[in-house]
């Protein structure tokens, strides 16, 4: 059978993130994507110039629809906006069947609020007990650890803080580590594993958050155990950066054929 992967995110139309970067990312890894739209911005590789965030009913009915039809082996959500879309979105999560994970979109890479701070308290308490993996990067982890999370030893403690928000699984995204690009896995055993890559120095990553997530997405919605899952989506997004294809005056896209 087909596997079967649902994205609920932002619209990026210039293509590098958002819901299209992860439809991309599930094609690469061989899965058949579907794309619940949350909000569309107006924006480029520079700047975003404008969000319009679509009715949580609207975004509930889509989510309705496409589960009720084709439903997904794994589901991921980026950017959602406000505190009414969190909560559509965490109501139907209560049903799923399948791996949730939830991308703590706070901020485009240009700097744009993709979620308010009603919307980041919502998500807090009703969507991460539902989550079965979140994916913070170093920011979004300060935000919700509550302390600055800028090495290894505090993306460690950061993990189990953020844990006790309720995900089962957390990841650690170091990225933007002035080191290395170290990822922290906590896993509900309470195993910690960490994926390193060496740093590449490129203006172009973005949309990295959300296509390394959604490469793990793709992966469970395969089958594939969650640190298998999270190996295969590291080396992919590593390949990605590393031949970016140089698009835009700002900060461009991957590459999401590799
Ligand atoms: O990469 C985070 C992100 C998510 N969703 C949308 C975005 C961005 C970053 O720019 O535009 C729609």
């Amino acid at each position: 059978v087909t596997p079967v992967a649902l994205t609920i995110a932002g619209s990026d139309p210039s293509g590098g993130a958002g819901l299209q970067a992860d439809l991309k990312t599930f094609h690469r890894f061989g899965v058949y994507g579907e794309a619940v739209v949350t909000l569309i911005t107006a924006q480029n590789t520079q700047t975003v110039s404008r969000i319009e965030i679509l009715s949580p009913d609207l975004v509930r009915d889509q989510i309705a629809a496409v589960i009720a039809d084709i439903p997904p082996g794994a589901a991921k959500t980026g950017a959602l906006g406000n505190r009414a879309v969190v909560e559509a979105v965490a109501e139907l999560a209560d049903d799923f069947t399948f791996p949730l994970v939830v991308d703590p979109v706070f901020l485009s890479t240009s700097g744009s609020s993709l979620l308010d701070e009603a919307g980041r308290t919502a998500l807090a308490e009703k969507l991460l007990p539902r989550a079965y993996l979140l994916t913070p990067n170093l920011e979004e982890a300060t935000i919700l650890a509550g302390f600055e999370v800028e090495d290894l030893a505090s993306m460690r403690r950061a993990a189990e803080v953020i844990a006790s928000l309720g995900p089962r699984n957390v990841l650690i995204k170091g990225g933007h580590l002035k080191t290395e690009a170290v990822d922290v896995l906590l896993l509900q055993s309470g195993k910690i594993v960490e994926f390193y890559a060496a740093r590449l120095t490129t203006r172009h990553t973005h949309g990295t958050g959300c296509s390394y997530a959604a490469g793990i997405t793709a992966e469970l919605a395969k089958g594939t155990q969650l640190e298998e899952a999270v190996g295969r989506a590291k080396r992919f997004i590593t390949q990605a950066i590393r031949q970016a294809p140089g698009l835009g005056s700002g900060t461009g896209p991957l590459n999401h054929a590799v």
